[in-house]
């Protein structure tokens, strides 16, 4: 679709456009448009911009990266169609590796993920035709099954746009869970370790810059950074902050 640079929601349309391509080529699920947009109307609700929350648990989320010993990138259809050469530039600054993940598992699906990530950046990402696959416990989807030498022994994992289950079932396992979500009340957000309310598409540039920020910070400010942060405080100062902007909005009459 051509998209005019000038129309008041290019940004948006375009989005939108990246997730169809992504459908055609195999690579996002038909759910994954739905999922898309959820999270839609959530940005509109938190103004389409990265709020100060958002920032704090970026910070957060770098800092627990840069101490992981293993960290990991799990990837799915949305977030690899729409944030793939960031998660690539991830993997180079923290030298770990990319995972997908699949909801809605198809083993075709998942390959040509895969082989999307691997022709942008020759072994940035685990194949799972070569790797050999664990499945954790209390997962009712197949998002169980998960590759020893990626999930399966990673201590850090970030996850955006995540279900509930995964989140939980990681926690449990004593793996520190990042994730991305747009809604601050879904079950992924309060049960990760580190939730980033924002769009993917503004928070993985943000997330690398804040890392290449933070890379050269001695160990005990990262520790401390982690420390200090709070997921419950945060998750409550987005929906504050929705309260605040719809209470504002109605006032003015929008
Ligand atoms: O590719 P698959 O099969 O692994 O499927 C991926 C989806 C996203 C379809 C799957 O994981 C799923 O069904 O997720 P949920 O449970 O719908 O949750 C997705 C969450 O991501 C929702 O809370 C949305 O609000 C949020 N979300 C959607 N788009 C974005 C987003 N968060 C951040 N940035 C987005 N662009």
């Amino acid at each position: 679709m051509n998209i005019d640079p000038s129309h008041p929601r290019a940004i948006s349309l375009k989005i939108r456009d990246q997730l169809v391509w992504g459908k055609k080529q195999g690579l996002t699920s038909t759910a994954g448009l739905i999922a898309h947009g959820r999270g839609e109307a959530f940005d509109y609700l938190l103004g389409e911009k990265t709020q100060k929350f958002a920032q704090e648990a970026i910070r957060a989320a770098a800092a627990y990266l840069l101490l992981a010993k293993q960290p990991i990138l799990s990837s799915n259809g949305n977030s690899s169609v729409l944030t793939a050469k960031e998660f690539i530039k991830l993997c180079h600054l923290l030298n770990c590796k990319i995972e997908v993940n699949l909801f809605h598992f198809t083993k075709k699906r998942a390959e040509l993920i895969e082989d999307y990530f691997d022709k942008l950046s020759p072994g940035c990402v685990l194949l799972s035709r070569r790797n050999i696959p664990v499945v954790i416990s209390n997962i009712a989807s197949c998002r169980k099954v998960v590759l020893r030498e990626g999930i399966g022994s990673a201590d850090v994992v970030l996850v955006p746009l995540e279900d509930g289950d995964r989140c939980q079932a990681l926690s449990r396992l004593g793996k520190r869970v990042i994730t991305i979500d747009l809604n601050p009340i879904s079950r992924t957000a309060k049960k990760a370790a580190v939730t980033i309310v924002d769009n993917i598409v503004r928070a993985m540039p943000l997330l690398i810059q804040e890392i290449e920020d933070l890379k050269r910070s001695p160990k005990s400010q990262l520790i401390k950074i982690t420390q200090t942060y709070n997921n419950k405080k945060i998750l409550s100062s987005a929906l504050q902050f929705i309260n605040n902007r719809l209470v504002i909005l109605a006032k003015r009459q929008i």
